[in-house]
């Protein structure tokens, strides 16, 4: 994998960081308790930590209303921990990546107390002020206009009135923003998460919103209307461009965007020449039916739609989704780690899935989420899923030595790091044993992915290095490699100067077969001759299969196909 970007062959971890660490015993998370866990991640085996937003915020929306977008929240520790922990990850070859978050900042934001104070305050135009409000609706419910007496305007907030929204049609907004990224950048931060990416830009005329005529009880409130006019406008793709070239500033860097649209318009956010957002986050998995036919269906249309040269990437859960393990089950919540960890790209996953953590029922006098508190009832409150991360069967998990600020679920006295580490059967070694195979066999994250299709309900697909996915053939035109050569340009002419081998070490051709059954019932598949590198149940590691598999009720196998008679196959 040595000619791709350091993000390109990644698997990146999200930490929700107020629920991942407690170092202090005041039941929040903080940075000293990550980098206490830092050598946990490192065995774990990824290769990047993406932290959920640390700055300064009154926490209305949990470090989503930003304050200041240069600092550190108290809560979370001091600039000096965060230096800290920056160097202590880099030393240990893990990369850091920020959450940032642009579409709107606090209402204590120095810069909308300015805006707020006078129409002719010369930060009134940072944020969105209009005489009369249209109809547009908060993500969190109720209108996205709230008026204010001071000034006898309304301003727009997408999400809580205490997240008013930046106005990025303004030149020095823009400026100050871009010069937020550039002192984490400065740094040696590796990049952002650009949080809600595609709402950035709303319509210049401020036109009302069609009603959705497929809203269905239940859905989200702001569901009521399409969201034409405040979401995905033309001109959002001059500013993530703008905003990719910020980042470019520095090597190796990668921006990601957080976008909820259907995979045409996702793909969108590439760019112009690429020049969008490295990686618009994909969450076709978080949405889709959990059915083998389903699933081939979202990966072969998400592989058709990506644009020449776009670097595909996966995503399996996040702190604004149920957990995977309660969607799909304990049983499934192996298969779908065999089925993140063998598609091609740059993988992200939420902490705690590695443990098949659940999500948690939080009672009503529980609840910390405003979109919970604002909306009750709907089963949309984000709070289960963000419970602390369970390392031991004690009271507070070894989260905390206090009260932790969201309950731990009944069953983090079995499902826990601890206890998990002692079981050779457990969800995080298959975690960890996936991830090892992603980094040994490279043509998991880089080969071609063929078939998708169901067969019953097992979802198989093939991975093969002979072409590459997005570049068509790195090799082409190149004598065949040998596989058993360790340099394969040794004694050969100059072969793609430029290029090192991204297989070198591994066989020139290899061809992995992914069998994930979907159903509660065993099945039986027919296959050509391999090697089983790895089952979901850890117990068949190395046997040889012949025309006909087996496989358990919820069994996933990567299997190493023999090649096609004659040797190494010859490109
Ligand atoms: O979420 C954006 C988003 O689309 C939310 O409306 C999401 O759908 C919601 O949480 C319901 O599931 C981002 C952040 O990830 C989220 O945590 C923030 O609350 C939100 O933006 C506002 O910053
Ligand atoms: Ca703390």
């Amino acid at each position: 994998m040595h000619d791709l970007t350091w993000w390109q062959h990644a698997v990146i971890y999200e930490i929700y960081p107020r629920s991942f660490q407690d170092s202090n015993g005041d039941g929040i998370g903080d940075l000293n308790g990550i980098l206490r866990r830092l050598d946990y991640l490192v065995l774990l085996g990824v290769d990047a930590i993406w932290i959920s937003p640390i700055y300064p915020s009154p926490m209305a929306d949990f470090g989503y209303d930003v304050a200041d977008y240069c600092g550190i929240d108290p809560i979370f520790g001091t600039m000096a921990d965060f230096d800290r922990l920056l160097a202590e990850a880099h030393r240990r070859g893990l990369k850091v990546i920020l959450d940032f978050v642009p579409n709107h900042s606090s209402d204590r934001h120095p810069w909308f107390q300015k805006s707020r104070s006078s129409r002719h305050n010369p930060k009134r135009d940072w944020y969105i002020w209009r005489d009369q409000p249209n109809n547009w609706l908060s993500h969190f419910g109720g209108s996205a206009w709230e008026f204010d007496e001071t000034t006898g305007q309304y301003y727009l907030h997408s999400f809580l009135k205490e997240q008013p929204d930046l106005n990025w049609r303004n030149p020095a907004l823009k400026a100050a923003m871009f010069n937020a990224l550039r002192f984490w950048l400065r740094k040696g931060v590796d990049g952002f998460r650009v949080d809600v990416m595609w709402l950035m830009i709303k319509d210049d005329q401020f036109r009302d919103n069609p009603p959705n005529p497929g809203y269905r009880l239940g859905q989200a409130p702001h569901s009521h209307l399409l969201p034409v006019y405040n979401s995905d406008r033309l001109e959002i793709h001059g500013l993530v461009a703008e905003m990719r070239a910020v980042v470019d500033e520095f090597p190796d860097r990668v921006l990601i965007g957080e976008i909820y649209l259907p995979i045409p318009q996702l793909m969108t956010y590439y760019g112009v020449d690429l020049r969008g957002a490295n990686l618009p986050f994909n969450f076709q998995l978080l949405q889709c039916a959990w059915s083998a036919s389903a699933v081939a269906e979202v990966i072969s249309e998400y592989q058709q739609a990506l644009p020449d040269g776009a670097w595909p990437n996966w995503v399996l859960g996040n702190h604004d989704n149920a957990r995977i393990a309660s969607r799909i089950g304990a049983r499934q919540a192996r298969v779908a780690a065999m089925l993140l960890l063998t598609l091609p790209g740059t993988i992200t996953m939420y902490y705690g899935e590695e443990l098949g953590m659940c999500n948690v029922p939080i009672a009503p006098d529980q609840v910390q989420d405003p979109f919970e508190k604002n909306e009750p009832g709907l089963g949309l409150g984000r709070d289960p899923e963000r419970t602390p991360m369970p390392w031991d069967a004690s009271t507070a998990g070894g989260f905390t030595n206090g009260w932790p600020w969201l309950p731990l679920g009944d069953e983090h006295e079995i499902v826990n790091v601890a206890a998990l580490e002692r079981d050779d059967n457990s969800i995080l070694r298959l975690y960890r044993n996936l991830i090892q195979l992603r980094q040994t066999h490279p043509v998991l994250v880089n080969g071609k992915l063929e078939g998708a299709v169901a067969e019953q309900n097992v979802l198989r697909y093939e991975r093969t290095s002979d072409l590459h996915p997005t570049n068509k053939d790195p090799f082409a035109g190149t004598p065949a490699l040998h596989p058993t050569n360790k340099d394969p340009f040794a004694g050969t002419p100059a072969l793609h100067p430029t290029n090192k081998d991204p297989f070198a070490g591994t066989p020139a051709r290899e061809r992995l077969l992914v069998l994930l059954n979907m159903a509660a019932e065993a099945a039986q598949i027919s296959v050509k001759s391999g090697t089983v590198l790895i089952s979901t149940h850890l117990d068949r590691e190395g046997t040889k299969v012949g025309s006909q598999v087996k496989l358990r009720a919820g069994e996933g196998l990567v299997i190493s196909l023999e090649q096609s008679s004659g040797g190494p196959a010859v490109r």
